[in-house]
């Protein structure tokens, strides 16, 4: 196995679909986390100046989709077939790119608060009926078995409902699937030891 090392801020934000990744197959690896005040020291010294990485061996790896769709294939969480892990993919950069359009490092609070406020009432309802149709009634997002698109669908939805509580109220099947995932035994005791973080 090799040795691994997961650096990112203390937060959920990017890194937490690896750290459920991790948990889920129980790969041992650093789950490294810096200080916001020595970012500014480390940014230079990472290839393309932005975290998460993981550190395979010696190898950084950049993009948190990339090193989360690296631990799924490892881990049988990529989906069954090729059209099922093309599905995966577009499901999980769906929800990215929503995560995405969130001005995070905003420096005006009222212009953040208002692309927020925008963004969580505008854009996401339509963002959850799409997802809410293509989960139908199936049990998982795509295919016959949890992948890692479930996975990301718990991660970003837990950040969402912290922004806006009741955001998903009106979809009993998105959080019936985000209950399941919480269930799974690895992820229950991820999140019941992870450290507390509000992002
Ligand atoms: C993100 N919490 O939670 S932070 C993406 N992006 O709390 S820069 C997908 N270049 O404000 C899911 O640190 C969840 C998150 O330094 C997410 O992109 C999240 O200006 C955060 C936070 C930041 C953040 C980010 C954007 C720009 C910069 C750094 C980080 C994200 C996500």
């Amino acid at each position: 196995m090799p040795h691994y090392k997961l650096t990112y801020f203390n937060l959920r934000g990017r890194a937490e679909i690896s750290r459920y990744l991790f948990a889920y197959s129980s790969i041992e690896y650093e789950d490294y986390r810096i200080e916001q005040a020595d970012w500014p020291k480390i940014k230079p010294t990472i290839p393309f100046g932005k975290i998460p990485i993981l550190e395979v061996d010696g190898v950084i790896l950049h993009q948190s989709l990339a090193i989360g769709r690296y631990l799924a294939r490892k881990t049988g969480l990529a989906g069954e077939t090729p059209l099922d892990q093309a599905l995966v993919d577009a499901i999980v950069a769906t929800i990215d790119d929503f995560m995405s359009a969130f001005p995070w490092a905003e420096k005006s609070p009222d212009k953040k608060q208002k692309v927020f406020n925008d963004l969580l009432t505008n854009t996401a309802p339509g963002l959850l009926q799409d997802l809410d149709n293509f989960l139908g009634d199936k049990e998982w997002l795509v295919g016959k078995s949890v992948t890692w698109a479930d996975f990301y669908w718990e991660v970003c939805s837990t950040t969402l409902l912290y922004l806006k509580p009741g955001l998903i109220d009106d979809h009993p099947k998105l959080l019936a699937l985000k209950n399941r995932v919480k269930a799974l035994p690895a992820i229950a005791t991820w999140i019941q030891q992870r450290p507390e973080t509000t992002l």
